[in-house]
């Protein structure tokens, strides 16, 4: 999938774009069964909320046939490669559960200065695109994007290792009022299927989730190749170190897949 010029424009001037209805029902429930299978397994590379609550699955594209797909789907790698204008390659990949009544937040971040900082990236060429698995609502923490902030670079940091279960390098208050002041919040909210691409330096952050729907998101962050990772201090199912280039599936290859899954549970 190529974006057109006014979507690339807009994704410069914004710092995020959103694509509603990307990913069909079909191909959604297809990720989302697999979610939930997911969910249901013990693995270290499942990270839970202090509530004990699922809160991110990492890595499963190792595992899963069906994310082994997503993380290869033409829809997701071939923007990121136009807007890079290179190959690129998987440095993490995660669904983030954000449970019924117990999804806890994710502060104020820029996703670059976790990679600079604890995974020694060279520069701010990696991106998150995600895919809504379940509708995201204004009321169950959409991901919540500070218009325009990408344009300040990567910004002075903390490391909050308290608030939740997972560490995180944050903005203060101040910092993330003025920005605020001056670009707004976004949240892009809609049906599962809903495809967004945000810069690595856009601020962003969602509330917790009180309410009784449940706020999967599954999120690609693919890093040029020439970008790669040089000082690790993570996981490797949280920072990857295979750099070899991504190669694209068919387009049409999650639908296959769901339509083989559907095929054996008759038989
Ligand atoms: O899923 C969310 O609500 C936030 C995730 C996020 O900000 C991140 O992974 O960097």
């Amino acid at each position: 999938m190529k974006l057109t010029q006014d979507q690339i424009d807009e994704f410069n001037r914004e710092g995020f774009l959103f694509i509603p209805e990307a990913f069909s029902p079909e191909e959604v429930d297809a990720l989302r069964e697999a979610s939930d299978e997911i969910f249901a397994e013990k693995r270290e590379e499942i990270w839970y909320e202090k509530s004990g609550v699922p809160r991110t699955a990492f890595a499963c594209q190792r595992y899963n046939e069906a994310f082994r797909l997503l993380g290869r789907h033409p829809r997701l790698i071939e923007p990121v490669e136009q807007l890079f204008g290179e190959k690129l390659y998987m440095h993490q990949f995660k669904v983030n559960a954000k449970a019924a009544f117990a999804g806890d937040v994710w502060q104020w971040h820029q996703d670059y200065v976790t990679w600079q900082n604890d995974d020694g990236m060279p520069e701010p060429r990696a991106m998150n695109i995600s895919v809504f698995l379940d509708e995201v609502m204004p009321i169950n923490g959409p991901l919540m994007l500070i218009r325009r902030s990408h344009t300040h670079g990567a910004i002075k940091a903390g490391h909050d290792t308290s608030t939740t279960a997972y560490p995180l390098w944050t903005l203060d208050n101040d910092t993330v009022a003025k920005l605020v002041a001056e670009g707004g919040i976004a949240a892009p909210t809609g049906k599962p299927g809903g495809l967004l691409i945000h810069h690595g330096n856009l601020v962003h952050g969602s509330a917790g989730n009180i309410t009784p729907y449940p706020r999967k998101i599954v999120y690609l962050t693919l890093n040029a190749v020439s970008n790669a990772i040089r000082t690790p201090t993570r996981k490797e199912w949280i920072a990857h170190q295979d750099f070899a280039p991504i190669e694209p599936v068919d387009d049409d290859a999650l639908v296959r897949y769901a339509r083989s899954r559907h095929r054996e549970a008759a038989e």
